[in-house]
């Protein structure tokens, strides 16, 4: 498995439910790097464009105004196998069969209000922290822990 990079962002509910350092936290203290890290009111058009492969869903319209609705959290982790294992600590799409332990199986109870969004390949990795963040948003820096972390 590579060092990959993927967009997690922390949805309007759990920014308005006072989840993000619980979030922010579970990425953390599985020794996963941040690379980037936002507060951000997201315009209509952005949210469009990142949920793209949805347009056709009966959803859509829905989805677009709830991702609007409020301020959501942007972040960029890498890590060897960070994609597969940030939807590991996710947890399903529906927070009712997403596994106790994982952050929608922990916090949350409705698809429409699942809390945190996790990339779905290192393709839409890239492609959605190339969407979120600007050039300079982004760091690039070495953990006093990686030691701790890799063999
Ligand atoms: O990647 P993930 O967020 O777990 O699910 P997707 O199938 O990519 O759907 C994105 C987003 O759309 C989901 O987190 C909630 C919403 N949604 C919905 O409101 N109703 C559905 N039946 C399916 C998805
Ligand atoms: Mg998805």
């Amino acid at each position: 498995v590579e060092v990959e990079e993927t967009y997690i962002m922390i949805k309007p509910d759990g920014v308005q439910r006072g989840l993000v350092g619980e979030i922010i936290s579970r990425f953390e203290k599985k020794g996963f790097k941040l690379t980037g890290l936002k507060l951000f009111q997201c315009p209509k058009e952005l949210a469009q464009e990142h949920y793209k492969d949805l347009q056709s869903k009966p959803f859509f319209p829905k989805l677009i105004d709830y991702i609007t609705s409020g301020p959501v959290v942007c972040m960029a982790w890498e890590g060897v196998g960070v994609v597969a294992s940030a939807r590991k600590l996710i947890g399903a799409t529906n927070p009712l069969n997403a596994e106790p332990g994982t952050i929608r199986g922990d916090l949350a109870v409705q698809t429409g209000r699942n809390v945190v969004h996790g990339s779905d390949s290192p393709e839409n990795g890239k492609r959605e922290i190339a969407l979120w963040f600007k050039e300079g948003e982004l760091c690039e820096w070495a953990p006093v822990q990686e030691p701790w972390l890799k063999e």
